[in-house]
């Protein structure tokens, strides 16, 4: 049988290696599987949890829409759209954080790292994320969630709350129970400046990151002035772990190749990195610059990009809009 698949990203701008890996590629994946209903949201609403440039934002929205169509997903086939183009989202969010316990926020791990030391200066809408997060899966009744490893603890609380919904108003299924879907091997891909730190949108140096809009000559040089260590590539995995850096190039190669990593330190064991970084930079090339050649082309293309976001706007809101309204009636509005 198939599945429903839900999943969103923020468009926060600088799309990159993680977000294609961790999460993008296998959405295109997804997609293509005949038997699957997929839905790919913006998270605008989400993006606003931190301050946003507004003619910024505007522009990553598209930008976000023309990685999704660049990497291979099919708006015919799937619901692309803007969340904060349903309604829903937002009203749903809100009947949810009464269903949450602020115990269950308190251990977010997420909300710890992005507010920093200074907590009480974060947005009350960092802290309440995962509500939201669990009002964009739950009004479609998602039965799978393609993320990153990062994103684990954010499904766990989606779980909880429709669980509590569902025994708290007596409704044994309403909220379907959402599995999460991550790959094992390449769930967390690293800086390319420290391979203890995730790569990540919002880290200033841009070395640390493949864009999914670097151009050829950008990715090589990315790759070659990306950290190492001083020793030879390992010949088992158990090795790697002392070595974040060696582990995550070799990663990085092997989900590319659609290799494991058993495989791939087969191939490079001995070896210096320079021979590893010379196949990377291949491999990267061949696989992230038509998705960027892409991209640039179709932001080209507003009208058409604005096109796809009112389509699946359509029909996103009608689904969303009719389990809202379930909701109300459940809870006696
Ligand atoms: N480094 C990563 N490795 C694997 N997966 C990753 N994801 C993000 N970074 C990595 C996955 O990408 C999807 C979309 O992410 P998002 O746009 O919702 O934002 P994020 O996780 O907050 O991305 P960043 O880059 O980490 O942004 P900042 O710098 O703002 O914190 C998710 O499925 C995520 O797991």
């Amino acid at each position: 049988m198939g599945k429903k698949i839900f999943s969103g990203v923020q468009p926060t701008g600088n799309l990159h290696l993680g977000n294609y890996l961790g999460a993008i590629k296998n959405f295109v994946e997804l997609n293509n599987d005949q038997e699957n209903d997929c839905i790919f949201c913006v998270v605008d609403l989400h993006a606003i949890t931190v301050k946003q440039d507004p003619k910024e934002l505007r522009n990553n929205i598209r930008e976000t829409v023309a990685t999704f169509i660049a990497s291979g997903i099919d708006s015919k086939k799937s619901i692309i759209f803007n969340q904060s183009t349903v309604p829903a989202h937002s009203e749903a969010a809100w009947i949810l954080s009464c269903i949450a316990r602020i115990g269950w926020l308190n251990r977010m791990t997420q909300f710890k790292e992005k507010a920093g030391k200074d907590k009480e200066k974060a947005s009350v809408g960092l802290y309440s994320y995962p509500v939201l997060m669990a009002a964009d899966i739950l009004l479609y009744d998602a039965s799978h969630v393609p993320v990153g490893e990062d994103q684990k603890q954010h499904l766990e609380i989606c779980r909880d709350i429709a669980q509590k919904f569902n025994n708290d108003f007596n409704v044994e299924n309403f909220f379907h129970i959402p599995e999460p879907l991550i790959q094992k091997e390449f769930s967390r891909i690293m800086s390319l400046k420290d391979g203890t730190k995730k790569m990540s949108k919002s880290e200033l140096s841009d070395l640390s990151r493949i864009n999914l809009t670097d151009d050829k000559d950008t990715i090589i040089n990315k790759i070659k002035k990306a950290k190492t260590d001083s020793l030879p590539l390992p010949s088992k995995i158990e090795e790697l772990d002392k070595r974040p850096e060696a582990k995550n190039l070799l990663q990085i190669y092997s989900s590319l190749n659609n290799s494991n990593l058993k495989k791939t330190i087969e191939t490079f064991q001995g070896k210096n990195f320079s021979e590893l970084k010379e196949n990377l930079s291949q491999i990267l090339v061949e696989k992230i610059e038509p998705i960027s050649v892409e991209i640039k082309k179709l932001l080209s293309e507003k009208e058409y990009l604005d096109k796809i976001l009112l389509e699946g706007h359509k029909k996103a809101n009608s689904i969303a809009s009719n389990k809202v309204k379930k909701m109300h009636e459940i809870i006696g509005f």
